[in-house]
């Protein structure tokens, strides 16, 4: 049966749970916490925090209904054999991807700093994605992974709203998925980018897909359950 969130924005949304994955981006300690690549870089890594509760709740009702869930993390090879120098000697970062930081070794695969944080952390049956770019589907199998499984839809969280996040929206757009970005499962650390970024995103008829709070998803699921 389909379900519908009438709330979104530019018009309606529709999906079948079976053909929809929710994908939260990045949710890992490197940037939601002090420490990470995300401090590194000079950003204040609080103002992400705002967002866990909410993409908790969804996380939770879309596992209870069934859904499928993926999860990526920005992630390199122990060797940076995955991460090109131009990424690496960038600008002026406290620390550079690689580099020994307090959770370990800064963006580097299997580091404590590169898990999920604790409270939206994977469960046994949802795909984890280790991605070297900012794109979920660069150099990773994701696509062949959600072909697989018949998956047509996509709904989006995760950070940063303006870089890994809609970077990963335009990416499956081009590859033929519809996809919805949860307003309020998702941030940034200039909330300017956020903003411009939701505009983007559902301007010209949905140009890059639709974006809808998350408790219009929460009441679509529960009278899909009803
Ligand atoms: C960044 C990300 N901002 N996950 N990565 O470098 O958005």
């Amino acid at each position: 049966m389909r379900i519908g969130i009438e709330a979104a924005a530019p018009f309606p949304y529709g999906f079948e749970l079976a053909s929809t994955a929710l994908v939260l981006i990045d949710m890992q300690r490197d940037f939601m916490e002090p420490g990470g690549f995300g401090e590194t870089l000079g950003n204040d890594v609080s103002l992400l925090q705002a967002i866990v509760p909410a993409t908790r709740k969804v996380l939770q009702a879309w596992r209870a209904a069934g859904g499928l869930v993926v999860h990526t993390r920005e992630a390199h090879a122990a060797d940076l054999s995955d991460c090109p120098p131009a990424k690496r000697n960038r600008g002026k970062p406290a620390l550079r991807i690689g580099d020994e930081g307090p959770m370990g070794r800064i963006l580097v695969a299997g580091e404590p700093g590169n898990q999920i944080i604790e409270a939206l952390a994977p469960i046994d049956g949802e795909i984890v994605i280790d991605k070297p770019g900012k794109g979920a589907f660069y150099a990773t199998g994701l696509h062949e992974l959600l072909q697989q499984r018949g998956i047509t839809h996509l709904l989006f969280g995760g950070v940063t709203t303006e870089v890994c996040v809609q970077t990963s929206m335009r990416e499956a757009n081009d590859r033929g998925y519809d996809c919805l970005l949860l307003e309020d499962c998702t941030e940034s650390y200039f909330p300017a980018f956020k903003a411009a970024t939701l505009d983007m995103v559902r301007a010209q008829g949905a140009i890059v897909g639709w974006t809808a709070p998350s408790a219009a998803l929460l009441a679509a699921l529960l009278n899909h359950a009803a």
